[in-house]
């Protein structure tokens, strides 16, 4: 296949890199994602597919949101600044004519997490805590993407049904519990709001409402663990997004893990593509289906 060019597209950044046929990367390069407008976020796709149209042999795109017949549907629109709908398939084949190949963010960075295990387990579980909280289910060693994209969109189960309505609609859903954007939304009504890099960093510096809302962000996720083992009967999970693999979130949900009953307490681990499982999956997916 030669090749590949790779973009993962989050609610706060989107990455492109080459991918060789050896998974090796190069060319990584990282902008901000543009918020709420169509023209500004098919401008920025341009911007980065077009000075490797000629060089490669395929696209591969990982990104936010349901993807069904190359188009992006937003669940949470407010991950994308209102951003509903996208013709994501459209707008890359408009910049370069080349075949295309789209999954969601988290089922692809599942995809290339579970190809590393190499075969150690059937089933694992792919979290991402970011702008939202994403996720991919390898069962039976197959991806599941489900008829309409939906599958994995884990971050839309309950939570606390009393929790904040979520911009999906629904009342109290992980995400906007466990999310960066949900982190930093839970310290709206300090004297200084600041963002979830900023409450680790808090939290790492021992301020209590910091930790507290650290360690409730993780005790959702060890919840979400839990469900998703009981209903699938999982070999692993994986963490992925810049919260996730933030410092010390992993000991928090494994802290979280510990007041749950042991049946409970699936085995998780970092992604160890780190911010790189998007493009790897979206890549490996792509080659295996071109
Ligand atoms: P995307 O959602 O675009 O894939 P990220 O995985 O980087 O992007 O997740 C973005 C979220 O992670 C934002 O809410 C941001 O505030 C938060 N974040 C970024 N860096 C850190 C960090 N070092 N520690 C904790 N949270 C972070
Ligand atoms: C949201 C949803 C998912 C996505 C997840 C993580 C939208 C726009 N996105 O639950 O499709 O996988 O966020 O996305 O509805 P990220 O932006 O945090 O990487
Ligand atoms: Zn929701």
């Amino acid at each position: 296949m030669g090749m590949g060019l790779a973009l993962d597209i989050g609610g706060t950044k989107i990455a492109a890199a080459l991918v060789a046929d050896d998974g090796q990367l190069s060319e990584r390069q990282q902008i901000v994602t543009p918020r709420g407008d169509a023209a500004q976020l098919a401008a920025a796709l341009e911007t980065l597919v077009s000075p490797f149209r000629q060089r490669v042999d395929f696209i591969a795109v990982a990104s936010t949101g349901i993807i069904n017949h190359g188009r992006l549907t937003a669940l949470n629109p407010a991950n994308l600044g209102g951003l509903a709908d996208f013709p994501l398939q459209e707008c890359i084949r408009s910049v370069a004519d080349l075949p295309c190949v789209l999954l969601n963010d988290g089922q692809a960075a599942a995809w290339a997490e579970y190809q590393a295990l190499n075969g150690e387990c059937d089933n694992a579980l792919f979290v991402t805590v970011s702008t939202g909280v994403g996720g991919g289910i390898v069962w039976n060693k197959k991806l599941l993407v489900g008829q309409h994209g939906l599958a994995g969109h884990i971050g839309h189960t309950s939570s606390d049904p009393q929790g904040p309505l979520c911009g999906c609609g629904r009342r109290g859903c992980a995400e906007g519990i466990a999310s960066g954007t949900a982190i930093g939304a839970a310290t709206q009504e300090w004297e200084q709001p600041v963002n979830a890099a900023q409450v680790f960093e808090m939290a790492r510096a021992g301020h209590t409402p910091a930790e507290n809302i650290v360690q409730r962000s993780a005790t959702s996720i060890a919840s979400l663990l839990a469900d998703m083992h009981i209903t699938l009967d999982l070999d692993i999970a994986i963490l992925g997004g810049s919260v996730g693999l933030a410092e010390g979130y992993l000991q928090r949900v494994k802290f979280a893990q510990r007041a749950l009953p042991p049946l409970y307490r699936l085995p998780v681990q970092a992604a160890c593509h780190r911010q790189d499982s998007g493009l790897l999956g979206a890549a490996m997916w792509a080659r295996a289906s071109l």
